[in-house]
Order: C-alpha cells, then structure tokens, then sequence
C-alpha cells in the first residue's frame, strides 16, 4: 500500500469514526452555594448546576437543543473559540450572528467540529448571563497529541459575587457610577467551588485543561514545589515552555503538563489568587486568594496557604506555536481602534473605540448579510452605532488596540486565532497612554504566537494579525462582560460575498422561528429596513454626548456633591462595603478634582442640565 492509499484509508476511517453528539438542554435557575459561604440563584441546565463539561472528538458533529426554560430572561449559546466554519448562524452572540432565544424556546446548535482540538468552553452570550453560572468547559479531544501524559483533568476558575450580575447591573450601569467602577467579587471559584481537593497519583504526567470562565477578573494560578509545563494555549499547540506560574485572563486556556512527585509523604498547595490590581478597591471582607489541595495522601495534612514573593508569571507573547506558522504577510487592510472610558449624557460610564459604544443593531447583523445582496459589501447598512468592519475574503488584517485606559483589558475575536505581532508593557496611570507607531515597532517575531483572547496592558498597545479565512461574522469584544455591557466591541463582517455563496450558511428554519418567537426581524438593515437598506432611520443609537463644556468631571462632580446621601447606598451595593465613607474623596482623587476647591474646573463645569441631560430627581 503506498503513502497515499495509506491517507485515504485513515480519511475514511475518520470519517466512519466521526460521533454525532446529541444534546437537549433546558436552561433553568438552580440555588447553589458555590462558595459554602452564600446560596445564590445561578442558571442551571435541567435544574443542575455545575454545567456538564461538554467532551468532542475533532471531526465530530454537534447537535446541542437549548430550551430556554428561564421564565424572565432569554438566552443564547457560544463555544468560545470554534471556528464554526460555514456555520456562523451557530456562534451565539445574540443580535450578532442570531436572536435571543426567548423564555419556552428552543434552538437547536448544530456544526462539525473539524480541524481544531484542545481546550475551548460554552457560555451564553447574552447580557451577563454566564457570569450567574451558565458556563462550563467544551474539550475537543484529538486522535494525537504531539506530547505524553497518564491523564487528563479539567480545571476552570473563575470570580464569585454573593449577587447575580443582573441584581448588580443596574447599580454598575447609573449614573450613580460615574466612573464605571465594576462591582467587587467576593472571592474566588476552583472549579466552581473553594476548598477544593485534587486527588494524584505519585510519579504521574497529569495533563491539565485550566480553563478562566469569569466574567472579570484574571488570576495567577501556582502550585507549592510543582512547575506548570505549557504545551497548549487557547486550542493552539505550543513548544514547551515551564513556568512556576500562570496567568489567566477570563476566556483564556491553558493545557500544562504537570509531573507528581514520587513520595506521598506532603500534600501541597494549588493556589489560585485573583489580580486585585484589576478592582477600584479592595474591601476588607474580600478574599483574594484561594487555597486548594494536591492531595498525595490523605493520610497526611492538607497544606496552608503558600505565598511567594513575585508571581514571576509566563509571558505568553514569547511562546511559539509547535508548527510554527510564519508571520502572515504585510496587512491588506489595519483596523486601528483606542479603548476610552467615558460618560454620555446620562451620566453613564461606557466603553468606546474611538467615539464609538456597541450599539446592538434591531437585526443581528449575519441576517442583515444574508438579506442585502449587493448592498452587503457598504458598511453603512449594518448600523452607524454597531462599529462594523466589512473585510475582503483571504485579505491580511491588523488589528491595533491602543489602550488609552488605565485598566487590563481581555480581548476576544471569534471564529479566528489571531497572531500577536507587537506590544507595548504597562504604561502608569500618570503618564500618557503609549499609541502604536506603524513606523517605529519592535522587529515582527518570525514565527509569532497565536491564540484567540490576549490582554492588553493599562495605557499601551497590542498588534494582532489574523487571516480573513472563514467567512461569517465576528464579534471582536473586551471579555470582561461589565465592559461588553459598557460597549466595548466591534464587529467584522468577514466576505459577506462567501457567506451569501455558501449555502450551509443559509438561515435555518429554526433560527427564523427563534427571531419570530422573540419579535426580531430576521431581514432588513440595522434598522430593520428590508426596502432601503441605506435607510436607517429608527435605528438603534448611542446616548448623545455630554453637551459642550460639561465634562465628564463635571458629572461626577455633581451626582457626587448633590446626592450623597443616594450615593452612599448606591456604593454600598458597587464597592461591597459598609463602610464607605470616603468613597467621594476616593472616586475625586481617582479623577483628579478637586471637590473642596470652589473655583476647580471641575466645579465650573457643572452647568445647570439642559434638557435630556442628567435629571437628579
Ligand atoms: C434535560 O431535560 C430534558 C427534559 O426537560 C430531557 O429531555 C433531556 O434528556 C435532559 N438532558 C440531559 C442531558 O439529561
Ligand atoms: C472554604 O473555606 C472557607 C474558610 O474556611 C469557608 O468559609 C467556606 O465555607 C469553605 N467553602 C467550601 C465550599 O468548602
Ligand atoms: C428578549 O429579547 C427581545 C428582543 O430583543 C426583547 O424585546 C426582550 O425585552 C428580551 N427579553 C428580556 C427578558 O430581556
Ligand atoms: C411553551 O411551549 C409549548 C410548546 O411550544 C407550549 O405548548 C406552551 O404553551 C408554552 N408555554 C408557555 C408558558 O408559553
Ligand atoms: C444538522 O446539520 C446537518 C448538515 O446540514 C443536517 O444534515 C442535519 O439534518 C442537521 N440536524 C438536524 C437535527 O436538523
Ligand atoms: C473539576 O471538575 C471536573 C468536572 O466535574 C472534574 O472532571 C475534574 O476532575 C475537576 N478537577 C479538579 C482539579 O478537581
Ligand atoms: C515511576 O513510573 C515509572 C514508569 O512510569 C516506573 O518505571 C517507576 O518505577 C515509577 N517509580 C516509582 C517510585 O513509583
Ligand atoms: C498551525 O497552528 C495554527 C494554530 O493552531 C493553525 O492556525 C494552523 O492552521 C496550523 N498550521 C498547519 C499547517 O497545521
Ligand atoms: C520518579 O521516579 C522515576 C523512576 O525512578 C524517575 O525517573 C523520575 O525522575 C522521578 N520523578 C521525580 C519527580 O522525582
Ligand atoms: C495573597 O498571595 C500573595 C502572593 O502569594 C501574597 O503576597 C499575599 O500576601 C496574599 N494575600 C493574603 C491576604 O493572603
Ligand atoms: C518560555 O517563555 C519565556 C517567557 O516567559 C520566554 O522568554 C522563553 O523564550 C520561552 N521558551 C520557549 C522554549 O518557548
Ligand atoms: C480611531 O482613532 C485613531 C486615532 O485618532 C485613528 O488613527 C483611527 O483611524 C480611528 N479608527 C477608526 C476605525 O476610525
Ligand atoms: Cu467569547
């Protein structure tokens, strides 16, 4: 039998081998008490919480029925890091590939899982529903893995709130917030849980799937007198690369290897401790580190905490991948986009790319595609509030993230890897932001890391390369969901043409219905003009802006001076303190202004409100 018959041969034994997966769920709200410390409503699949972890081979197909058995709320569906190749209506961001899925509702997600294995995870992706609990791990085994181990073990950490995002929600986004300080966790989750034992073998290679389903918050994960050895990163095998400690950002994955000791005389510490540089303030109720047990021998102690020194984490902008795909060519196209926090009119603190907050379209935008013909090419139909990129099929694009923010931010963009081609490090919050400088970078790595969700540090840069390779529509946004809810994404409308050509692509009956059931067109432009696509009259839009010479200093200025007393109640359910007050003082200092100075620019700014602005009743 030569080579090639040989390939066929193993062709067709994959595609005999290759499981179709059949799953129903219903989504609905449990109690759990996922910290021993506080019972909680969570949502749950048929009334259980955790989430099953959801276990693939590569090749396989998925047909995954969620019915939304929440009575309230509706939901949707996204595995974090699929490509969904000729499958874009299956993604899940709601109004981006597909409508919610309204209370009694049932959609069916069904793709193939073809050419991607590794650690990936499911979460809804509507509002900040998988930070109440719907998330939960999604392993694509491979047939080989290019490394040896005895076996596998799933880990996901996350933050814990004593609420529910959605009873914090509105506290976060009020004008009683002008800031736009995130609420403050409680502590955090191992596995969905604290305390937690890990049972191990002596003299063993455990290949471990660690997995960041927060919603907030990065941590640092380490273990006493053990080493992480990394071999894959968001799906993407890697050379190996051993550290003492890892960081994980929301969304993020790490497979590592990790060899057991050969004496079962100690139990040793897994601590998994969150980044409090992320939060605006640190109460003395919150718990920021977490013990958790390698137990050995169960004969013997369980550890105390372990602490070091320097957290000394991997970097993983110099990892390599183990093929080691080259540098794609020069861009055909750069989308530049800074990160502002800012307030509106109303006070509210949002999330910009350049002047812009995510404004979600009265059509997700994949329907618009597919219902625009010709007209699908011309950016203006999708809406001039959703930040919408149309790119050529097969074209090289750049994307160039400058943070002006004094905040960490994880990035996400779906359906792709992207390689990271150039950075810039931690900028402090005194000094000006550091902007990308096209003619001035760093020599382009060779052969650069790849993965699908990279940080990018307080006021500096972060330069991503992928190929427009996969047709559909992307969403590119801040995985941090307060900051999602804010407005912090952009969409890409990849080869609106393949996606037109390619019939696997054509809307399903099902989702038609979903969009029906829930009152959302599923045609039209973003203002759900089916007849004149360039008119986009009625659309959805972003708060007007603050009126000229009211700054955003003079809105905190004068919700802070004129509502104290609210605001206290306000900042006790925000910063999760009882104690607050020198919140004011914190919130002006952060600001710069000066609240006792009368004649402070800050204070001259506040004019009376006109019409439409900032009401304090
Ligand atoms: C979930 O519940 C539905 C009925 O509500 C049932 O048909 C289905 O099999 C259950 N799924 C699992 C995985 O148990
Ligand atoms: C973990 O330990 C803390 C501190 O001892 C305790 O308050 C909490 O209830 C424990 N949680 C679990 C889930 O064991
Ligand atoms: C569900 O989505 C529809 C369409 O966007 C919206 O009108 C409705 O308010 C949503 N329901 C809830 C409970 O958020
Ligand atoms: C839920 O859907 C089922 C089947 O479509 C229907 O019979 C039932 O009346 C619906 N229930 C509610 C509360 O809408
Ligand atoms: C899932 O998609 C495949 C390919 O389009 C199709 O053959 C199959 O019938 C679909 N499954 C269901 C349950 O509709
Ligand atoms: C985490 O939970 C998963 C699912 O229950 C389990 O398979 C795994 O062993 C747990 N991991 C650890 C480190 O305990
Ligand atoms: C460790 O494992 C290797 C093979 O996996 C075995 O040869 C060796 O005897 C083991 N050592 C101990 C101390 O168990
Ligand atoms: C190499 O790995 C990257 C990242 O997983 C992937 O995008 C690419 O397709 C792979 N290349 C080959 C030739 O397998
Ligand atoms: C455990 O024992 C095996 C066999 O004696 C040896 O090869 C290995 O290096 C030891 N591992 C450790 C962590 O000491
Ligand atoms: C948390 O862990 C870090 C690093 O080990 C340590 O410096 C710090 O003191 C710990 N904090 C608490 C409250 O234990
Ligand atoms: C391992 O990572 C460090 C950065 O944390 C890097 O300097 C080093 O080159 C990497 N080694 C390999 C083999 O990838
Ligand atoms: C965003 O603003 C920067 C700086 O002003 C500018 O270079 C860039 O082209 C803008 N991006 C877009 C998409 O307009
Ligand atoms: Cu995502």
């Amino acid at each position: 039998m030569n080579i090639f018959s040989l390939f066929f041969v193993s062709f067709l034994l994959s595609v005999v081998n290759a499981k179709t997966h059949t799953w129903y769920f219903q989504t609905t709200y449990v109690n759990a008490n996922p910290d021993g410390c506080k019972e909680k409503q969570v949502v749950g699949f048929n009334n259980s919480w955790p989430l099953p972890v959801l276990r693939v081979k590569k090749g396989d197909r998925v047909q995954l029925y969620l019915n939304n058995g929440l009575p309230d709320r509706n939901t949707s569906l996204h595995f974090h890091g699929l490509f969904q190749h000729g499958t874009n209506q299956m993604d899940g961001p709601e109004m981006v590939t597909q409508c919610p899925i309204a209370p009694n509702d049932t959609m069916l997600y069904n793709f193939t899982v073809e050419d991607q294995a590794g650690t990936y995870w499911y979460h809804s992706h509507t509002k900040t529903q998988y930070g109440d609990g719907m998330r939960a791990a999604f392993i694509i085994e491979d047939e080989k893995y290019p490394f040896d181990f005895d076996e596998e073990v799933v880990l996901t950490v996350s933050e814990n709130y004593h609420k529910t995002t959605f009873e914090l929600m509105p506290s976060f986004l009020s004008r009683f917030n002008p800031t736009g300080a995130e609420p403050i966790p409680q502590n955090v989750l191992f596995n969905d849980s604290r305390n937690v034992t890990w049972n191990v073998e002596p003299n063993k290679t455990y290949f471990v799937r660690i997995i960041n389903v927060g919603m907030f918050v990065s941590q640092y994960l380490f273990i006493e007198d053990h080493e992480f050895e990394v071999v894959e990163v968001d799906g993407v095998y890697v050379e190996k690369n051993t550290t003492q400690t890892l960081y994980i950002t929301t969304a993020q994955r790490y497979g590592v290897l990790i060899k057991t000791k050969n004496s079962t005389d100690k139990n040793y510490a897994f601590m998994a401790n969150m980044d409090a540089t992320m939060l605006d303030v640190q109460p003395p109720a919150l718990v920021t580190n977490s013990t958790n047990f390698m137990v050995y021998n169960k004969d013997k102690d369980l550890p105390k905490e372990y602490t070091v020194d320097d957290y000394n984490e991997l970097d993983d902008f110099y990892l390599t991948t183990l093929n080691k795909t080259e540098l794609y060519d020069d861009p055909d196209h750069t989308i530049t986009i800074d990160v502002v926090m800012d307030n509106l009119d109303n006070g509210v603190n949002y999330a910009f790319f350049n002047e812009t907050t995510y404004t979600p379209p009265k059509v997700p935008t994949l329907a618009t595609v597919l219902s625009a013909g010709d007209m699908a090419a011309n950016e203006q139909i999708y809406g001039s509030n959703t930040h919408t990129f149309v790119l050529n099929y097969g074209d090289t694009i750049d994307i160039v993230l400058n943070n002006k923010d004094t905040g960490k931010h994880p990035f996400h963009l779906h359906g792709h890897t992207f390689q990271l081609i150039e950075r810039h490090a931690e900028v402090g919050e005194k000094e000006d932001p550091v902007l990308y400088d096209p003619s001035n970078h760093a020599p382009w790595p060779k052969h650069p890391m790849m993965r699908d969700t990279v940080f990018v540090e307080p006021h500096a840069y972060m330069v991503m390369r992928f190929k427009a390779d996969n047709p559909g529509v992307w969403f590119f946004h801040c995985h941090i969901d307060w900051h999602l809810e804010q407005g912090l994404a952009i969409v890409l409308v990849e080869a609106p043409d393949h996606i037109q050509k390619d019939s696997r692509q054509a809307l399903t009956d099902n989702y038609k219905q979903v969009c029906k059931n829930v009152g959302v067109p599923s045609d039209g432009n973003a203002a759900a003009n089916s007849d004149d696509f360039l008119n986009l009259k009625g659309e959805n839009v972003q708060e007007k802006n603050l009126p000229a010479g009211f700054t955003a200093r003079g809105i905190v200025a004068l919700v802070f001076s004129a509502i104290a007393a609210v605001l206290g109640l306000i900042a006790i359910s925000i910063y999760g303190m009882a104690e607050i007050s020198n919140v004011e003082e914190r919130v002006a200092r952060d600001l710069d202004i000066d609240l006792t100075d009368e004649s402070s620019s800050a204070v001259e700014n506040v004019r009376e409100p006109s019409e439409g602005a900032v009401s304090l009743k």
